[in-house]
């Protein structure tokens, strides 16, 4: 069975979710490595990011929620959440996020 993943490990991030603290702004580098399937997306739950399409420039491309990712293709993502709480993250392809490529925030209150 093909393994998915963020970082390597399948599910890491899902099972241990990356911890941030509310109102902290993210900034998160992704690279599609995936090289026999056809092109990913990626979705940030329940908040929006700006997106610097290829990382060259330090003006936002867009607003949005959703990207589709060809292979080798890299962005920067930036965002922050305003309220604490578990939030996903996860390509809409099934039979990639159900091998392992799901992941989640953990958003902390600020001043704990
Ligand atoms: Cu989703």
């Amino acid at each position: 069975m093909i393994r998915a993943s963020f970082n390597g490990r399948p599910n890491l991030y899902r099972d241990q979710p990356i911890a941030i603290t509310q109102g902290q702004r993210i900034r998160l580098y992704l690279l599609n490595m995936v090289e026999w399937d056809g092109p990913l997306t990626f979705h940030l739950h329940a908040n929006l990011f700006e997106l610097f399409r290829g990382g060259y420039s330090t003006r936002a491309d867009e607003i949005t929620d959703v990207i589709t990712m060809g292979m080798a293709e890299r962005h920067i993502l930036e965002f922050s959440y305003r309220d604490p709480g578990h939030y996903m993250f996860h390509p809409h392809q099934d039979q990639i996020a159900e091998r392992g490529c799901m992941g989640q925030f953990r958003v902390e209150a600020r001043g704990r």
